[in-house]
């Protein structure tokens, strides 16, 4: 049989064929290196005697991501706050240049703006909107639900983003009647822990897979090339071959089109700082 695994904790995994998701293990042999499955594999299983699944082998595997560990994504929603708490953007734009450098479409969904003025909510929007879907959600109120929807439908996608900024909620406010029977979200209230703590796909109706991710506060940079860096910013990028010297790296170079970009506005300062520290970061790598 082929499923997909849409959960795993500690060496068990949930495998859903589009129908029924099997509980059951992983072969041995899979099961030797830990690291061997992802959520979000599509696998080939059977179903022993006591109706658990055995997962026989990985059968695609199109893409994956370390943080948060999944695999298979179409699109990665980067989900931060307004507020509550404050926005890390070398955190944001360090995940999401680990999907540009993936190939995984990203969308940006900004939670909390309840909890800022309208302006300061489109100042957060506006860093983003130019270069990647962006939409306003109220995790609480559902306000801004459907624009997500309308990104996201039909694919496979993760949210994914900091702690505490309602990734859950919105994964409730989208799952709607059907969160209940999903067991693990109503576990987490009653037990009332609000904190994530494995990557779980929900498969809607319409055929989108969501996947909940769990929260984090740091990610470091893949080894690359420290030149190849600004390649993974969509706004640098269309700036390619502008600058005087072809191997600018839009630092200390004159007559540079990204640093002039950067002094119109039009390139965010948030932007060209998390550039910088992505830059710093991997030469510290190459030391
Ligand atoms: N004011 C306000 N609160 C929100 C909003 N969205 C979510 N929250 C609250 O933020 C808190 C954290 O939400 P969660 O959905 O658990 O956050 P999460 O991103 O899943 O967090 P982790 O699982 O730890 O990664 C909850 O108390 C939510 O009710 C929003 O738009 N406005
Ligand atoms: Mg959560
Ligand atoms: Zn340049």
């Amino acid at each position: 049989m082929t499923g997909r695994v849409v959960k795993g904790i500690g060496g068990f995994y949930y495998v859903f064929d589009g129908e029924n998701t099997y509980m059951g293990k992983a072969r041995g042999n899979l099961k030797r290196n830990k690291d061997l499955i992802y959520v979000g594999d599509v696998v080939d299983f059977e179903i022993d005697d006591n109706s658990e699944c055995i997962i026989n082998s990985v059968l695609r595997r199109d893409n994956f991501l370390i943080r948060p560990p999944a695999s298979n994504l179409e699109m990665l929603v980067l989900v931060f706050a307004a507020a509550d708490p404050e926005v890390n953007f070398p955190v944001v734009d360090k995940l999401l240049a680990a999907c540009e450098a993936k190939n995984i479409d990203t969308a940006i969904c900004i939670t909390k703006g309840d909890l800022v003025s309208e302006d300061k909510l489109n100042g957060y929007m506006n860093v983003y909107r130019a270069i990647y879907p962006t939409v306003a959600v109220n995790g609480q109120t559902g306000d801004g639900i459907d624009d997500l929807v309308e990104v996201i439908s039909g694919k496979s996608v993760a949210l994914a983003g900091p702690s505490g900024v309602g990734k859950s909620s919105i994964t409730n406010m989208i799952l709607g009647y059907e969160t209940a029977a999903t067991g693990s979200i109503s576990d987490k209230t009653m037990r009332g822990r609000h904190t994530t703590r494995h990557v779980e796909i929900f498969p809607l109706e319409d055929g989108t897979f969501l996947y909940d991710t769990p929260g984090f506060t740091s990610l470091e940079m893949p080894s690359m090339d420290e030149h190849d860096i600004w390649k993974l910013l969509p706004e640098f990028r269309k700036l390619a071959g502008q600058c005087r010297y072809s191997d600018c790296m839009h630092i200390n170079e004159p007559e540079c089109a990204v640093k002039e970009a950067l002094v119109e506005g039009e390139i965010p300062a948030t932007r060209y700082e998390s550039y910088l520290l992505m830059t710093e970061e991997v030469k510290k790598w190459h030391k």
